[in-house]
Order: C-alpha cells, then sequence, then structure tokens
C-alpha cells in the first residue's frame, strides 16, 4: 500500500474523498489547508497543485487532483469494495454522477454563487452571476432528489457517489436552503449516511456538521 496523504478544507468537497479514506479504513495523513485561511495561497501549496484547489491526494510521490480521479485512484486501492460502482453500467453511473456533481453543479453552480470572479472579470457584473447561483442550484438539488429513491446513488451499495452527495447537501444548508423541508428524498439519502461510521468520523476530524452550521 503506498503512502497516503489527503490535503482538505473544512467542509470544502475535499470532504468526500476524506469519507472513502475513512471508509476503506486506510492508514493515511490528513493535511488541513483551510481556504478561509488562505492556506491554498502559499508558496508551498503552489508547488503541490499550481490549481490551488483541494482536494490533493498523494499516493507515495504521485500527486492527483480532480475529485473523479482522486475517487477512481482510491477504488482501486482497495477494488473489492467497489467504490466507484460494481458492474458495467454501475461503474458508468458512478462516472456520469461525478462528472455532473463535478463539473456542473460544483463548478457551475455553486462557482457562481461563490467565485464570480472567476466567470468575468469585470467586476461590474459579478452580482449578476452571483444571483444566478440561487436559481441554479434549486434546479440541481432538485435533479438530485427526484435521482435518490433508493439508498445509494449508484446500485445498492455505498459508493463515491454517496459521499460526494453529502457535501452538496450540506452546502445547501450553508446557503440557506432548508433541505429536509424541500427535497424529501435527499434529506432521507443524507439522513441515513449521517449515520455511517466514516460519515460521523470525518465530520468530527474536519470539525463541521451536515446541518452546515460551520
Ligand atoms: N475540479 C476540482 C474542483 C476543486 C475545487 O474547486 N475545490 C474548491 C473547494 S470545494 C477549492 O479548492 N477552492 C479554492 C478556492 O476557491 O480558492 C475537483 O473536482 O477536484
Amino acid at each position: 500500500m503506498p503512502a497516503i496523504r489527503l490535503w482538505y478544507s473544512p467542509g470544502a468537497c475535499s470532504f468526500a474523498p476524506h469519507v472513502l479514506l475513512n471508509e476503506l479504513g486506510l492508514a493515511f495523513e490528513p493535511v488541513r489547508v483551510p481556504i478561509r485561511e488562505g492556506a491554498l495561497q502559499t508558496e508551498e501549496f503552489g508547488r503541490l497543485n499550481p490549481k490551488r484547489r483541494v482536494p490533493v491526494l498523494a499516493l507515495d510521490r504521485e500527486v492527483i487532483t480532480e475529485l473523479p480521479a482522486i475517487a477512481t485512484a482510491l477504488s482501486l486501492l482497495a477494488p473489492e469494495r467497489h467504490l466507484m460502482g460494481r458492474s458495467l453500467i454501475d461503474q458508468a453511473r458512478a462516472y456520469e454522477w461525478m462528472n455532473w456533481l463535478s463539473g456542473t453543479v460544483h463548478a457551475q453552480g455553486f462557482g457562481c454563487l461563490w467565485r464570480p470572479q472567476r466567470f468575468s472579470d469585470d467586476a461590474s457584473v459579478h452580482d449578476s452571476i452571483t444571483a444566478k447561483g440561487p436559481k441554479t442550484i434549486p434546479d440541481y438539488l432538485a435533479t438530485i432528489d427526484a435521482k435518490l429513491t433508493a439508498p445509494h446513488a449508484v446500485g445498492d451499495g455505498f459508493t463515491a457517489v454517496d459521499a460526494f452527495l453529502l457535501v452538496f447537501y450540506r452546502w445547501g444548508n450553508v446557503i440557506g436552503i432548508d433541505m429536509p423541508g424541500t427535497y424529501a428524498n435527499y434529506a432521507r439519502f443524507a439522513g441515513a449516511l449521517a449515520r455511517r461510521a466514516s460519515v460521523l468520523k470525518t465530520l468530527q476530524a474536519e470539525g463541521i456538521r451536515l446541518e452546515g452550521a460551520t
């Protein structure tokens, strides 16, 4: 087994691979780099990941970024756990979910809301970009809710998609959406996952709550 390190910021999307590492029960070194404290702007972090984002996973000397790639690497460390799906169709579904969550829900929905400067250098249009977030995010959350009719997003077992979906459930709470009152399937799904040992351990390690208080 390689030496594993995970760079994470509390409550960020890095929560998902943090859960996966705890789920697998592998020994790893968690490296806390709080975004709000400027920890991604240091020279040292820039050398590690010039994109200045978390999560970052290191397997020995190999540095891996991008959540779908990190989830794939972790899944391949313990193939018998099928963290990216079991059957051909389930694996395809897992990538379908991961790409949409990463590229659309995260990058576009929450990106507009929290990082309008990524979309335009013209500060005069930032307010209108920010305003787009609260319009698109509920649509994305409704799409997720409609798909969550079973305890797990993919197949009949826990996958990386479940861990990633918890991030957006929490962020919905953070931005003031009444998640349990609006998205019943999603709330049931998140409530059940919140009792999972790996999720409890990760929430505690990051010092956050699923209800999104911090
Ligand atoms: N496409 C990347 C996105 C990673 C990303 O945007 N992470 C956020 C935290 S949720 C980040 O590091 N933000 C740093 C910043 O905005 O300064 C992935 O899927 O891993």
